[in-house]
């Protein structure tokens, strides 16, 4: 095996002829459609009414299909866009939604293999080899992140560690005790580890082993790698991306030449980026993210809209994977904030708060609605102390960086370190609402700072 390819959990198939990648994805598009076609659900009819079953011959003819939206999968709660008799699936999972019902998915036992061989190849992607003990501290349950990583770990041959998510105590002691090479949870909880880490005196032992981070589930800037990877020293934090609707976790990872980019498993996973009138876009422009699944059995997904935001990265990746690019994942459709007018993603306010040394990696939006005009106020907090001139300079820096990079006035508080809330489970949230009925803060902040 050459160098090149000796990181790849699966060489022959991540670095593919382009062209024979190509037509792999168009055979696996028409058998997809037959199989639909063949299923006698009604979703699926539907769906695919009017489409004759030979007629889709090449990955192009996706194009013609319809796109499907988040919903679909709501209105056939809990089974209706099965593919395959309940009888033939082995597991379900479900992501919590915001509000009313969960969105449940299931996975045949060929899916499942699927699932854990794709986050092998992220898991390897990140750095991680047969040899280490992975550490994994996303949720176990209904979430896909726990057992989706904890299936790829076991079948890249790693000793698996499934911590789940919460308790920092334990998982610091456990990761120092059983030596863990690899870390797996989201960037905010890899980040409150390494603070708890250091507070109780165990984080010299952790980093003499711990060599990489497989991070996801949640929106995370280069400015917060940085931060990870200063809090966590020897540690190189990667990139994995996922969700619910197409499998879980192992979609598209990062690998350790791409640096904000992620490699798309795309002989099973086609990706489109699309503007909102579903138009393509090009290359290098931003747009949201659309995959159809080439090869799930149980729930397959055709144009799926992720909501999420990202653009192509053109060019050959140096690490000799063939596949195609996306850009790091820099927040959803429905992220937008509209301030008096201005559009505001919740990652712009992030890459310019952390990209200040001073400040740690915890932070909060808050879209304060008390007043008939509504403001915009950011909640940073403190790296380590410092005297009263430097606090009231870092005020004063971040506004302006913030006024420049927004357009937009934005309030700016510093609190002390260690001061903002640290959630031990789930995903960070980062923006908050606060109305006169309701003042979700209050109980968190200490507002005099
Ligand atoms: O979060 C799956 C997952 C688990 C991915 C563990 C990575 C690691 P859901 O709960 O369905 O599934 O949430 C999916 O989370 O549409 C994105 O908006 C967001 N998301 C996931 N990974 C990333 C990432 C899992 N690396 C939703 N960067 C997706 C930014 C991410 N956002």
């Amino acid at each position: 095996m050459s160098t090149m390819t000796s990181t790849m959990f699966q060489p022959e198939l991540e670095a593919m002829d382009p062209k024979r990648l190509r037509a792999l994805q168009g055979e696996r598009l028409a058998a997809l459609i037959s199989r639909l076609k063949a299923s006698h659900s009604p979703y699926w009819a539907a769906k695919l009414a009017g489409l004759e079953p030979g007629s889709i011959g090449s990955i192009e003819d996706l194009q013609r299909l319809p796109l499907t939206i988040k919903a679909e999968l709501r209105d056939n709660f809990p089974f209706g866009m099965l593919a395959v008799p309940l009888a033939d699936t082995v597991r379900v999972h479900a992501s919590s939604g915001t509000r009313g019902k969960p969105t449940v998915v299931a996975y045949t036992a060929a899916d499942i293999d699927l699932f854990a061989v794709l986050n092998a190849r992220a898991i390897v992607a990140s750095g991680g080899r047969r040899e280490d003990v992975l550490h994994i501290a996303y949720g176990y349950g209904l979430f896909t992140g726990g057992l989706g990583v904890h299936f790829g770990g076991e079948r890249l041959g790693a000793t698996v560690v499934p911590a789940s998510g919460g308790n920092p105590g334990l998982q610091v002691q456990l990761m120092a005790d059983l030596g863990a090479d690899g870390l797996a949870c989201t960037p905010s909880f890899a980040l409150l580890l390494a603070e708890r880490a250091e507070a109780d005196g165990l984080k010299e032992r952790i980093q003499k082993k711990l060599r990489y981070g497989v991070f996801g589930a949640e929106p995370w800037s280069e400015a917060f790698r940085s931060k990870l990877e200063q809090a966590w020293e020897g540690l190189e934090a990667h990139d994995i991306y996922g969700l619910t609707e197409v499998m879980g976790p192992g979609v598209a990872a990062e690998c350790r030449e791409s640096r904000g980019s992620l490699h798309i498993f795309d002989d099973h996973f086609y990706p489109e980026v699309l503007d909102e009138r579903g138009e393509p876009v090009p290359p290098g422009m931003p747009g949201e993210l659309v995959l159809t699944t080439l090869t799930k059995e149980a729930l397959p997904v055709i144009r799926y809209r992720t909501g999420d935001v990202t653009s192509f990265v053109a060019g050959p990746c140096a690490c000799g994977r063939t596949s195609r690019r996306i850009a790091r994942l820099s927040g959803r459709v429905d992220d937008m904030l509209v301030i008096r007018g201005i559009n505001v993603y919740p990652s712009e306010i992030e890459a310019v708060l952390l990209d200040d040394r001073r400040v740690s990696g915890h932070y909060q939006i808050i879209l304060d609605r008390r007043d008939a005009l509504l403001e915009l106020v950011v909640r940073a907090e403190l790296a380590a102390p410092v005297g009263p001139d430097e606090r009231a300079e870092l005020l004063q820096s971040l506004a302006a960086g913030l006024k420049e990079r927004l357009r937009l006035r934005v309030g700016v508080l510093v609190g002390e370190p260690g001061e903002l809330l640290r959630q031990e489970t789930g995903k960070a949230k980062r923006v908050w609402e606060v109305t006169s009925a309701d003042d979700p803060l209050a109980a968190l902040i200490d507002t005099a700072s």
